[in-house]
């Protein structure tokens, strides 16, 4: 077996230039090298090896017409990176910044954040560099059709299931599963994230926030505390951070920022649930600026920069990667936060995690914390072949059973002897097993 350095050095003359890529695998080996050099049967497999190497990537032309008549050309992406334990599994992304790294990382943080959930999900990602904001609904919809025409070709419920992330919600999955029943002539359950009426799950759009939300709770009880009465910074201002406020609520906190990538606001007053409607309908379908809300209630808004100044016990970064920094963790820990948690995926940089482990703060890694949102595609895929929906409550506490599951899985692997929790070592190592098992039970595939 190589050592770490020399895994890493072939890892990084392979994927030349992909930084975020690399940023994961470095996370991710560095809790498992130690692990597999204590269990010599996952020594002999080249797990790793293969679990950075992708099962196959598509990158495809997306053709379409804009409403000046104009033709726009964007790319789409699916990778499809590990199905040792089922169907691939993942989101799209629709953003300016989407890049083949960007999507290969959060394939490969995906394959070990499903294995967590204890669903039978693969790993994959997939996306494109369009970017719907200032655009009519009329060439999202194109945009859409377009990029299923070629897509179609790869995913089916049996082979693929792609989901939303950033950039794409409800309204896209709707368009891109219309044009799938055209082009295929079935209805069946190829994406998650579907509209009630055409057998989504219940609570799927919740799911991450509230699951986040479930998850940092777990954590607090392990010191003895819990949200409710706590000060919590959010960053983001879409999917995720909408429903983690609400539950923020729910449980009794105060949440008072949120963000977007113009800057963040500052209600030291608190976001209540008046005013996360006016954030729901400020953000979701024409997707306004919060600045609108710093000048409807009265507060700051810091333009180009992300809220962790703010004094806080709890943040949770629920917005994208590398927006919480070195520096940002000295402040918070300056400041007395007490717990991280991440909604978003790889929102912190190594050297935070790293500065939060040394101060003894709770630190949960999004492949543990935000497993929410995939575990409730899950559930939906396990209706949909049931042809049949569960209540809400139904869905919410299978939900809040898996989180806690998940919870565990990184106290059994991540509780070291001073009794420090390590979530990020247990939730790579708590991935990897299931994954690892079912490579080597598969053979050289
Ligand atoms: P949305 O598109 O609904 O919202 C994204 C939010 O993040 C927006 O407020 C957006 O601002 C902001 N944002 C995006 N890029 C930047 C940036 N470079 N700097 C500052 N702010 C930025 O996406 P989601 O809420 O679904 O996703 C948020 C995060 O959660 C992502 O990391 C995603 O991978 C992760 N995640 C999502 C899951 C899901 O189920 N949706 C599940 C698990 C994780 P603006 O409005 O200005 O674009
Ligand atoms: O990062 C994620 O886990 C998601 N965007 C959700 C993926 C899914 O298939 O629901």
């Amino acid at each position: 077996m190589d050592s770490l350095q020399t895994f890493l050095d072939k890892v990084r003359a392979k994927n030349p230039n992909e930084n975020e890529f690399l940023q994961a695998v470095e996370a991710v080996s560095s809790s498992l090298f130690p692990f597999i050099e204590q269990h010599p049967k996952y020594q002999r497999h080249k797990l790793l090896e293969r679990m950075t190497e992708p099962e196959r990537v598509v990158i495809f032309r997306v053709p379409w017409v804009n409403s000046k008549d104009e033709i726009e050309i964007n790319r789409g992406y699916r990778v499809q990176m590990n199905s040792a334990i089922g169907p691939y599994k993942g989101g799209l992304r629709f953003r300016s910044s989407v890049t083949l790294s960007v999507l290969k990382f959060l394939a490969f943080e995906q394959t070990f954040k499903n294995s967590l959930t204890g669903l039978p999900m693969g790993g994959a990602k997939g996306g494109s560099d369009f970017d719907s904001k200032g655009r009519p609904d009329s060439e999202i919809m194109r945009f859409c059709q377009s990029f299923m025409t070629e897509l179609c070709r790869y995913i089916g419920p049996d082979r693929d299931v792609p989901a939303g992330d950033i950039g794409v919600g409800g309204r896209e999955i709707g368009y891109l599963f219309g044009q799938y029943k055209r082009l295929k002539g079935e209805f069946n359950g190829m994406l998650t994230g579907k509209g009630e009426s055409f057998s989504g799950s219940l609570i799927r759009p919740e799911a991450t926030g509230y699951g986040l939300v479930y998850f940092a709770e777990e954590m607090l009880k392990t010191r003895k505390e819990k949200l409710q009465g706590k000060t919590v910074t959010v960053s983001g201002s879409g999917n995720v951070a909408q429903y983690t406020v609400e539950k923020c609520l729910e449980y009794g906190a105060k949440v008072v920022t949120l963000s977007d990538s113009g800057g963040f606001v500052y209600d030291p007053k608190g976001i209540g649930k008046e005013k996360l409607q006016y954030i729901m309908n400020l953000k979701n379908g024409l997707r306004g600026s919060v600045r609108e809300y710093a000048k409807k209630f009265d507060c700051d808004f810091v333009e180009g920069e992300h809220p962790w100044k703010i004094k806080c016990d709890i943040a949770l970064p629920c917005a994208t990667e590398n927006e919480l920094n070195a520096e940002d963790a000295k402040t918070l820990i300056a400041n007395g936060c007490r717990c991280v948690a991440e909604g978003a995926n790889m929102p912190s940089a190594s050297e935070a995690i790293a500065l939060f482990k040394e101060s003894d703060i709770l630190f949960g890694p999004g492949k543990a914390a935000n497993a929410g949102g995939v575990a409730v595609s899950g559930l939906e895929m396990s209706q949909n072949s049931l042809r049949y929906s569960w209540s809400r409550e139904e869905v919410d506490d299978r939900l809040k059973k898996i989180m806690k599951n998940i919870h565990e899985i990184c106290v059994q692997y991540g509780k070291g002897e001073n009794g420090y929790i390590d979530y990020k070592k247990g939730a790579n190592i708590g991935g990897f097993v299931k994954v690892a098992d079912a490579m080597i039970a598969q053979g050289i595939v």
